[in-house]
């Protein structure tokens, strides 16, 4: 059994392990298994931005979204789901659409007015939560996002 070569980009530095011939592209999808809690007895659809940038974080420029249907994706109390994704750094937000509509309600100031949550369950103080707050290293191995979905 040999390691691959394996580069990460970390925050613009490239780390390198190594061993054996074996060269392997850094665009390896990396699973993250993400768990919603504060959906049971509800209806609808669930979606879940993937953003990889302070700059575009919770913009309309997320790099993939994720259309969950709460009835198929139902596991107990929580609401399952698998992201793939290359290994790198992301944050992810999810927003259970309560109207149907296919958007984030929110109210004149921007608050959402629908049940939201985000990675690492970052909560904002004055304002909303960063990207900082929000980003998780995706590598080789599979991860879990366990976020709670709460009313503003
Ligand atoms: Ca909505």
């Amino acid at each position: 059994m040999c390691w691959l070569m394996r580069a990460v980009r970390t925050r613009g530095f490239l780390v390198l392990g190594m061993a054996c011939q074996v060269a392997v592209a850094d665009d390896l999808p990396g699973i993250v298994m993400v768990e919603l809690a504060g959906l049971k007895g509800v209806q609808g659809n669930v979606f879940i931005a993937v953003y990889d940038s302070d700059a575009t974080w919770l913009g309309d420029d997320a790099l993939s979204v994720q259309k969950v249907v709460i009835a198929d994706a139902l596991d107990g109390d929580l609401v399952r789901t698998e992201l793939q994704l290359p290994m790198g750094e992301y944050a992810l937000s999810a927003f259970y659409d309560r109207d149907g509509d296919g958007e984030l309600d929110t109210n004149f100031i921007g608050i959402p007015k629908e049940p939201t949550g985000l990675s690492n369950n970052a909560v904002g103080k004055f304002g909303p939560p960063s990207y900082s707050d929000a980003v998780f290293v995706l590598g080789a191995e599979p991860i879990i996002q366990s976020i709670i979905m709460r009313d503003m």
